[in-house]
């Protein structure tokens, strides 16, 4: 293994963070369970899967816009940038930046998924055998701090945030997310952000529920993960994954229907369960252009430049902090 990569910084949340926010959601009115606990081993493999289907435009849109676009991008970055990724995942689409910048001074992948993330980690380190590399496992959503990695002098940090991820925050938690990611990433720093467009419902809502079944594994995962980590007993076939556009909101929801009158154990509680009665799971937030960009610039941002593909699918921003 190369000598570059460096050791894990570790803040992985806890069992006993999951229990208190699965307790938390299922004791609401609506019931909700956060998306973040989605990606276990199990959950980060589905997810893998589902970017690879052929409903699923965001992934392959997004790859081929950064694969068009990343000499631009570079360009516009300059020489030995330190770029810090939220949600690294497989690392994918940072291989594309990073083979397109001069001498990349350092990559700092975050992701909540330790095994996921240090596979990755492995795997990069051994394409880009010179570059430094120091994960973080952690939920970005909470504050963490940069490492201060020996002999790296970035010229200019820059945060990657891509697969529309920052679709999943709320508006204001977006907004929240970007001005946290700016003092983060400093003065001068640049913020290069996937985010997916509105279009028609008739394109959103089978990328969210695809004909075969990976999305609807994806969400009862949760329901597997629950059983497993906290003691649960959830019948996995008396829920099944539903997809919903909500035009108001201009957000796709996901949520796990009851099949019935129902009653679940998790460690000690019950919870009760009418049929039709939902968990909600996940928002998946579309934009246009200028609702995003109004967005970053709320946040403390200049929007620097923005590309996106013939159809108008989903948009590749540059922020300037
Ligand atoms: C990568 C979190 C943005 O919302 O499109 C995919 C997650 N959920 N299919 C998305 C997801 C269901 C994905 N994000």
């Amino acid at each position: 293994m190369s000598n570059a990569l460096e050791r894990l910084h570790d803040l992985e949340p806890s069992t006993e963070e999951f229990r208190a926010a699965v307790h938390a959601g299922l004791a609401q009115p609506q019931k909700s369970l956060p998306c973040k606990f989605f990606y276990d081993a199990e959950g980060s493999r589905l997810f893998e899967q589902i970017c690879e289907l052929p409903e699923y435009y965001p992934t392959r849109t997004e790859l081929a816009l950064l694969e068009a676009h990343a000499g631009e991008i570079a360009r516009l970055i300059g020489p030995r940038a330190r770029l810090v990724e939220f949600g690294s995942g497989a690392g994918i689409k940072i291989r594309l930046l990073l083979q397109a910048l001069d001498r990349p001074a350092a990559y700092v992948p975050v992701d909540i998924s330790r095994e996921h993330l240090l596979a990755a980690a492995v795997d990069l380190a051994r394409d880009f055998p010179t570059l430094r590399i120091a994960p973080i496992c952690a939920d970005y959503t909470q504050p963490f701090a940069l490492p201060a990695s020996a002999g790296v002098h970035p010229e200019t940090t820059v945060g990657f945030f891509p697969g529309s991820t920052i679709g999943n925050f709320t508006a204001p938690e977006a907004r929240g997310f970007l001005a946290r990611a700016r003092r983060l990433l400093g003065p001068g720093s640049a913020m290069v952000v996937g985010v997916d467009l509105r279009k028609d419902r008739n394109i959103l809502v089978p990328a969210y529920d695809d004909a075969a079944g990976v999305t609807a594994a994806f969400n009862l995962n949760l329901l597997v993960r629950i059983n497993r980590e906290l003691d649960g007993d959830f019948a996995l076939d008396q829920f099944t994954h539903e997809a919903r556009w909500n035009d108001t909101l201009g957000r796709i929801e996901m949520h796990l229907v009851s099949r019935r009158d129902q009653e679940v154990r998790i460690g000690a509680e019950r919870f009760r369960f009418r049929e039709g009665e939902t968990i909600h799971t996940e928002n998946s937030y579309k934009y246009t252009l200028d609702q995003f960009r109004a967005m970053a610039t709320d946040a403390g941002y200049r929007p620097e430049a923005v590309w996106t593909d013939p159809k108008g699918l989903f948009s590749v921003h540059m922020l300037r902090a």
